[in-house]
């Protein structure tokens, strides 16, 4: 008998990957045998469906959401995006940002500096979709399908030098179309950054699409990072370099209130924000309030990234 595959990938209706590849994967979700013997799994290496839509690609079924799907609708109209201001309502304003054409550039501590055009970088990578839970530090939260590729992936690119230990991701700052960035007392451009640890986890993912379709401006198109252990603000839209540093970063968040946002930002439910509690989320569409996780539920994937560091503010 073939194994079976937990059912968690098995998504309602809602799903949104476009019937004709789910049942593509099914298909190749038959051949067990070979699964079982450890050769490649059917969603790894599949490039971009072109058929149905340029950011259609084979879900990765280890990623099971445990959750509903949160309404397209939802996701792409209540946005955290403050180069366009501080609303939610951000998807008009934001949908004026030039999407193309758009370079990416890895720089700093590296072996191969290199500035990639974004449609010449997409024939370098897989892409894979995961379903992600997302988690805001306002307490927040969606289950979206991202696709994109593993960082991993931009790391074999770059050859981090042996110096490198920590890893900016720096996001646009377009004044002809951000009127946030006119507000002269936020840190602008938006900086985030990780650990060269984190950068590498397979967890820590390059999102080009969001339901199949190219990543909407107003969620971070037409490139972002994920980092779905860590509260939101740590996931960088729009990004134009990544560079490579010694020094640990000290982020957009973290330079304007230290007290309130770290550079760790690990979710963890026991870990109250100073002016509000974690313990709780309430979900995108359903309004459901449901019990956050520790890590959003990815702790078989980061725990052992912590250890040794229990003296840091790993969840603030
Ligand atoms: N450049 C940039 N990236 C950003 C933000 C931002 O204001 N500017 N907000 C962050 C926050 S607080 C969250 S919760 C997520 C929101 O992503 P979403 O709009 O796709 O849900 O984006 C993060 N990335
Ligand atoms: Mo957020």
């Amino acid at each position: 008998m073939p194994i079976r595959i937990p059912r968690g990938w098995e998504l309602p209706e809602s799903a949104a990957t476009p019937e004709h590849l789910v049942l593509g994967r099914r298909k190749a979700l038959g051949l067990g045998g070979l699964i079982a013997a450890g050769a490649a799994l059917p969603w790894q290496g599949a490039r971009a469906q072109q058929a149905a839509s340029p950011m259609a690609a084979m879900r990765n079924p280890a990623f099971r959401p445990e959750r509903a799907l949160t309404p397209e609708k939802d996701a792409t109209s209540y946005n955290n995006y403050y180069e366009f201001g501080s609303s939610k309502n951000v998807a008009s304003a934001a949908a004026r940002l030039p999407q193309r054409p758009w370079t990416l550039k890895l720089e700093g501590m590296v072996d191969n500096p290199q500035e990639l055009g974004l449609d010449d970088l997409l024939k370098k990578v897989s892409l894979e979709e995961r379903v992600l839970r997302h988690r805001c530090v306002e307490a927040w939260a969606m289950t979206v399908p991202w696709t994109g590729f593993p960082m991993a992936e931009l790391l074999k690119l770059a050859g981090p030098q042996s110096g490198a230990k920590f890893v900016e991701f720096h996001t646009v700052a377009d004044r002809g179309t951000m009127p946030g960035l006119r507000q002269s007392w936020y840190p602008w451009p938006y900086v985030e950054g990780c650990t060269l640890a984190e950068a590498a986890n397979e967890l820590c993912f390059m999102a080009v699409g969001l339901y199949g379709k190219p990543v909407p401006p107003q969620n971070g198109g037409p490139i972002r990072v994920l980092f779905p252990w860590k509260y939101g603000f740590k996931s960088g839209k729009a990004i134009t370099t990544i560079r490579f540093t010694d020094k640990r970063p000290v982020s957009f968040w973290e330079q304007l209130q230290p007290t309130e946002y770290g550079f760790w930002a690990n979710v963890n439910p026991e870990v109250p924000h100073p002016r509000w509690s974690q313990a709780h989320e309430r979900l995108l569409g359903s309004n459901e309030r449901v019990p956050t996780k520790l890590f959003n539920g990815y702790g078989e994937y980061v725990a052992s990234l912590y250890a040794g560091l229990e003296k840091e503010k790993l969840y603030l």
